[in-house]
This record gives C-alpha cells, sequence and structure tokens, in this order.
C-alpha cells in the first residue's frame, strides 16, 4: 500500500510571534514538492496564530492532557488544542516521557484523547543511550509501541516516530541499517497488534537529528516514511531541504 511521506516538524519550546512569518514560509516552499504532507507542531502559545495564517490544516501540538477539561493546572486539552485549529498532536516525546515522567499508559491515554477530539498522533517511540548499547533496543521500543497504542484506531490517523533518545539534538544517528531493522521491527509487530491491513496503512517517522545533509538516506531506509524534525525545522532554509529529500 502507497503511504504518502509525512514531515513534521517540532519546533520544541521555540518560537515568538514572529516566527508566524518563517511557517508561512514554510507551507509555501513546501507545497513546490506536491503529494507529500507536511505539518508543524510549534509551541501552544502559536497553534492558532500559525492555524490561521497557515491554511493547510497542518498545524499541531507538541502534547496534551488526557482529560478533556478539569483542574490540570499548566495543562491544554485535546479537544482545547482542536478548537484552537490543531490538526494533530505529537505524544509520547521522549522529552515528555523522561522529563515529566509519561508512562506507556499515560501516553496511550493522550493518544486516545486526541483521537476522540478529531487530531491526527504522531506517538513516539525510542531508547536510550543504555538500551541501545546492551542490544536491547528492538526489545524496548517494542514494548513501548505495545504499552502506548490505543486499542482501537483509524491507522491514516495515527504514525509512529521512532526517535532513538540518544540521537535527539546531539548531531548523532543510528546506522541506516538500524534504522531500517527498527522500523521493520515495529511494522512487523504493527501487523501482530492491529492486523496486516492497518499495519501497512500506518506511517512510520524517523526522528532524532535530522538535517539536510542526512535525511535523503535515512528517509531512504526502508520502512521509514518521513521524519520529525527538531532543530533542522525552525527555518524554511533548514526544512525545506528535508522535505525534498522526502517528496
Ligand atoms: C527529536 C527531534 C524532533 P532533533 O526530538 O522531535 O529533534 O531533530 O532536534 O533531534
Amino acid at each position: 500500500m502507497a503511504r504518502r511521506k509525512y514531515v513534521v516538524g517540532n519546533w520544541k519550546m521555540n518560537g515568538l510571534a514572529a516566527s508566524i512569518d518563517e511557517a508561512r514560509a514554510i507551507f509555501d516552499g513546501a507545497r513546490a514538492y506536491g503529494a507529500i504532507d507536511v505539518a508543524l507542531c510549534p509551541p501552544f502559545t502559536l497553534v492558532a496564530a500559525m492555524a490561521t495564517a497557515t491554511p493547510e490544516g497542518a498545524v499541531g501540538g507538541q502534547d496534551c492532557h488526557s482529560a478533556a477539561s478539569g483542574a490540570y493546572t499548566g495543562s491544554v486539552s485535546a479537544p482545547m488544542l482542536a478548537d484552537a485549529g490543531a490538526a494533530l498532536v505529537i505524544v509520547g516525546h521522549s522529552e515528555r516521557r523522561e522529563g515529566f515522567g509519561e508512562s506507556d499508559a499515560d501516553v496511550r491515554a493522550k493518544a486516545e484523547a486526541a483521537l476522540a477530539a478529531g487530531l491526527a498522533v504522531i506517538l513516539c517511540v525510542g531508547e536510550p543511550r543504555g538500551v541501545r548499547e546492551s542490544g536491547g533496543a528492538i526489545d524496548y521500543v517494542l514494548a513501548q509501541v505495545a504499552g502506548s497504542l490505543p486499542a482501537e484506531f483509524d491507522p491514516a490517523r495515527l504514525a509512529i516516530a521512532y526517535e532513538p533518545i540518544w540521537a535527539i539534538g546531539t548531531g548523532l544517528v543510528p546506522t541506516v541499517g538500524d534504522v531500517a531493522a527498527m522500523h521493520g521491527a515495529i511494522r512487523a509487530q504493527l501487523d501482530a497488534q492491529v492486523g496486516a491491513d492497518a499495519a501497512a496503512a500506518m506511517r512510520l517517522l524517523y526522528g532524532g537529528s535530522v538535517n539536510g545533509d542526512n535525511a535523503a538516506e535515512l528517509l531512504g531506509a526502508g520502512d521509514v516514511d518521513g521524519a520529525l524534525v527538531g532543530g533542522a525545522s525552525l527555518t524554511a532554509e533548514k526544512f525545506l531541504p528535508i522535505v525534498a529529500a522526502a517528496a
């Protein structure tokens, strides 16, 4: 089954109102590449303005709460993101799992809340350096997939991003062979977990130090349907070469 390539920018805690111009430049530039899905996930403060300024319906949040509303100071719910114009949300990023103690069950609840609110989901998984070095990366990541994936979902609306933690923001990247092996293992597990048709429809993204120089190689690895990009997604100059490599 043909899956459209998907390149998503995760701005993390970067971006002020003036950055909306950069987002516009990114979406304008990406249009030249045709049949490819491009999305940007800015900080919450920019979601509504960016969604209004960029008509593609491709702006998302970087996290959401699993509850729809309530006494959760500082949190933002999935229906609130949708209300602000978001079309998607990232859940389970390692900077949330590690920095905020989010478990697989938490990530699964967030994914379910997001889907119920009509958002598409990018669900992140990835192993720490010690696990990679001890040879347990695939088992570790497959356990995250098993524990984080909602019981039922539209496979077209849920992508998995494999982001080895040791590759995030470090300039280090796995070998193409390691990326292909991990993505192949995730696809095989999805096949067993959700069925062959759903597994074949789901997009698997690679994330971790993707840039214009390494994108073509990483995106060319087996079972890689796109990229989740942090630092290199903040400007059109850095992000569009990655989009071009995916096209
Ligand atoms: C991994 C990635 C974006 P970077 O977190 O999710 O960030 O590309 O800066 O490594």
